[in-house]
Formats: structure tokens, sequence, C-alpha cells
């Protein structure tokens, strides 16, 4: 077990205790309810071993003991402006991100606990007929199921990389590239209504082009989204995964917006006010935008690109030793569906297609294998993906260059491994390839570096 392992050990220890607390607390309010159900002499009788678990763990299901994977609170020093939790990708599985592996970004220090009950959504601004709805009248209407991701605008940026280094300087074990850099980003059932279904119902007027939507959380997030994409596939959610919304997930209404940066995707949906144009709130100009060497900031691009990434073997993960290996891995892309996705295993040299998981779903995750037989030796693995129409990820030095960025590091040539703690580079919507070191005693490193440098394989 490695340092790292023992480390996370200690904390999930620490944090069990603290479990079993709550649930000694939730026993006694329960044990009028169950009273005469299950007694303590009842247990020994029917041989139920202190391992079982009680009749109340069995009321909402958990994990197994074994299980410990967690979503690391945030990395990096800006911890009081707002929860940040992110998804273990490392352990991830198939294509569903189960609702407690959930990324999460709130922009304040508190998640709701909205009564549905007392819940409303106004629609309004530029339309015929402004409407209330209650969540019994949004669910009394025709709903649909779509699998998408949702991914923070600020997922897989340069400054992720910087904190990371910050928190590991300071001490922190339980981090890893993968979870702190990558881990913004979830893959989820959504169940509601299509938008495009209420603003027929309030009859959106000529000239409303835009729409301004808010959060009945404190922080009152809004966004402004063109009504095109309304009509084209936004939902109005409260399922996620076959049950209602999470409260971290913006219980019990948000809008889903289908391969747009999660910023759009508003929890706690309770105004859609029509609009003629982008109101340019606080986080479309302040945030969320990238700032270009010409000093202009671009602004309203929201479409995820196409983009991969090998999720085992990663840095969290440490081979056994040489032999075969299954690599695996999501892909996705916020216009359209996966049509292809390439691994190498020599540093980007030569590219294999992965198989990819059926049925492969619009602006959702697919993922990929390949099978793999490790010599041993040092080496570098990535992936790429291409979307149905053709676009490809592309290297961290391709998409610098695209976007008129300056790729130098400014530092000695022996510290290049920490590149990017100097380098400029665009934070939002970042979709590079993700390479990954495999050095020959199994464990496993970033190497996004490999990508910034003149590398003969990637050709710019
Ligand atoms: N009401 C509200 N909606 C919000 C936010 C928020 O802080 N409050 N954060 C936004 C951001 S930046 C992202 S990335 C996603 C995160 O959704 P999640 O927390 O369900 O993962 O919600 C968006 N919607
Ligand atoms: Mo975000």
């Amino acid at each position: 077990m490695n340092s790292k392992m023992s480390d996370r050990r200690g904390f999930l220890k620490r944090s069990a205790a603290l479990a079993g607390l709550a649930a000694f607390a939730n026993g006694k309010a329960l044990a009028s309810v169950t009273d005469g159900m299950i007694k303590g002499e009842a247990d020994t009788k029917l041989g139920v071993t202190p391992d079982e678990p009680n009749i109340n763990d069995l009321l909402y299901g958990g994990r197994s003991r074994y299980e410990t994977t967690i979503r690391i609170p945030t990395i990096g020093a800006s911890v009081n402006t707002g929860l940040r939790n992110l998804t273990p990708l490392q352990d991830s599985i198939g294509i569903i991100t189960p609702s407690s592996y959930h990324y999460l970004v709130q922009h304040d220090m508190h998640i709701m606990n909205i009564d549905p009950r007392k819940h409303t959504l106004i629609i309004h601004g530029m339309v015929e007929r402004p409407m209330v709805f209650t969540m019994e009248e949004i669910k009394r209407l025709p709903s649909v199921s779509r699998v998408h991701f949702l991914e923070c605008t600020g997922n897989s940026g340069l400054a992720h990389y910087k904190s990371l280094l910050a928190d590991i300087k300071k001490g922190r074990t339980d981090v890893t590239v993968i979870q702190g850099v990558h881990g913004r980003l979830s893959n989820s059932e959504w169940t509601g209504v299509p938008l495009s279904l209420l603003l027929k119902e309030v009859g959106v007027q000529e000239g409303a082009t835009w729409l301004v939507a808010e959060g009945g959380d404190d922080c009152h997030h809004a966004k402004s989204i063109p009504v095109a994409k309304a009509m084209d596939d936004i939902i109005v959610a409260y399922g996620q995964n076959g049950e209602a919304l999470r409260r971290e997930q913006g219980y019990p209404l948000r809008l889903l917006v289908p391969g747009f940066q999660g910023v759009c995707s508003v929890k706690c949906l309770s105004s859609i006010k029509l609009v003629d144009k982008p109101y340019n709130l606080q986080r479309e100009i302040t945030f969320y935008t990238n700032l270009k060497p010409n000093g202009m900031a671009s602004r309203y691009e929201s479409q995820v690109g196409p983009k991969s990434l090998i999720t085992f073997p990663s840095d969290a993960h440490k081979l056994l030793g040489r032999g075969f290996y299954e690599i695996s891995g999501v892909a996705w892309c916020g216009r359209g569906a996966i049509s292809r996705v390439e691994v190498s295993t020599d540093n980007g040299r030569s590219w294999k297609d992965a198989s990819l998981q059926q049925p492969v779903f619009r602006k959702a995750w697919t993922r990929f294998r390949l099978g793999w037989n490790w010599d041993g030796t040092e080496t570098v693995i990535m992936s790429r993906c291409t979307n149905e129409y053709g676009e490809i990820q592309s290297s961290m030095r391709e998409l610098a260059k695209l976007w008129g960025d300056d790729v130098t590091p400014h530092i000695p040539a022996e510290e290049i491994e920490h590149w990017w703690a100097s380098a400029d580079i665009s934070e939002f919507l970042n979709n590079p390839i993700q390479p990954w070191k495999i050095k020959p005693d199994g464990s496993v490193q970033d190497a996004i570096y490999n990508t910034l440098l003149p590398n003969p394989y990637f050709p710019v």
C-alpha cells in the first residue's frame, strides 16, 4: 500500500467514526417506528451477526464498508468562496456517475433544502401568458429521461494543476490529477420536462431570443441562455439516476443544458425570464471568460469540445507489474455523439481504435476500452476522441496555438514537470489530451507537459 492509500484510510476511519454517531442518533429517532420489528434478542435468534446491516440501514441502501471512495473536497485555497466536491473518476465504472459521486459546484457556502410543496417556477418577461408552476404541476406534464454529462467550465483548467501542486506542497495527500484537475465532471440520467414544452405553454413573444434562468438558492445564481438552445434540448429536471435530484444537485428542480458548460445548468430553478439580449451577468463577464493576449475576452462560448480521459490506469493507480491490463476511460462532447476513440500506448507514435460501449448517447459519456500488454518499461499512454462531425480532440499545445496563448514554459528545463507554474494558457472549456506516464515501478504520473513541449508526434 502506498502512502497516499494509507493516509486516505486514516481519514476514512475518522469520518467513519462520525458517520457511526449519526447512525446512532438516527436509530434512536426511528426506534419507535420499528419497535417490535427487531429487538436485540430477535437479532441473536435470527443469527444476525454484528456486521449485518440493521433495519434502519436497509430503509435507504448503503454501500459495502469495503468501498471507501469519496468525493474529495475542493483543492486549492479559495475554499470559502463556495463549496466544491470532486467526482472520483479513477473509480468510475460504466457510464453513470452514482448521485453520491456527482461533483458539486455551489457558488456560496450553503446547500439549500427546499420544500418541494412550496417551490415554484415562474416564467415571465417577453411571453404571452406569464405562468407560475408548482412542482406537482410540472410533474403532470410529458417528461423525458436522457443521459447527459455535466462539466464545469473550469474543469481541467491550468489553475487546478497549480492548486494541486500547492496543496501537495502543504502536505495534502488525498489529491490526484484525475480527481483534482478533471473531477468537475459527471454523467447522469436526467428526467424532467423539455423546456420547449413550457415555453410553448407561455407563448414566447417575437424578438425574445434569450432567457435568463435564476436559482432560488442564497447566491441567486443566474445565467443568460439562447432561446434556440431551449427549443432544442434543455430539460427542466427533477429526476437524477432514477430518483429525485440530490440536494447538492439543486433539489427539487434544475435546468440541465446538454453539452453546454456546467454554469448554464441553473440549480434550484425558480425563474425564467424571456428577454431580447444576453444580460452580461456576473458569471458571464467576471468569470468563465477567457482573456486573450489582445486584451479581448471570449464570452458566451458554451459548448464543450470533444474530450476524452483514460480513467484506468491514471495517477490514482499503481500497476502490479508487466502483463495484461484493460485501458478504460470516458469520452464526451457537447456537440453530437462520440464516433471514435483512439488510444496510444507509445507516447503518441501510434494509435489503436478502442471499443465503444453501446448504446452511444449524444452529449453523454461513452465508455471506451482497449486491451494492453504492458512490457514493464516506461511509456506514456493517452486517448483522443472524434465526434460524429469529425471534430477531433487536440493536445494542449495545439489548443494553446489555436487560442493564441503563450505556451512557453518560462522555467528551467529540470523543473519542466511543473511547467504549469508559469505557462499562460486559457483556463476555460479546456479539452486537451491527458497523457499518463507509466513508470517501470508501475506508478502513474500526469504527463501533460509532454504535449506542451514540441513533440515530433504532435505536429503543430
Ligand atoms: N443555483 C445554482 N446553480 C448553479 C450553480 C450554483 O452555484 N447555484 N453552480 C453552477 C456551476 S458553475 C456548475 S459547474 C453546475 C454544477 O452542478 P452540480 O453542483 O450539480 O454538479 O451548476 C451550476 N448551477
Ligand atoms: Mo462551474
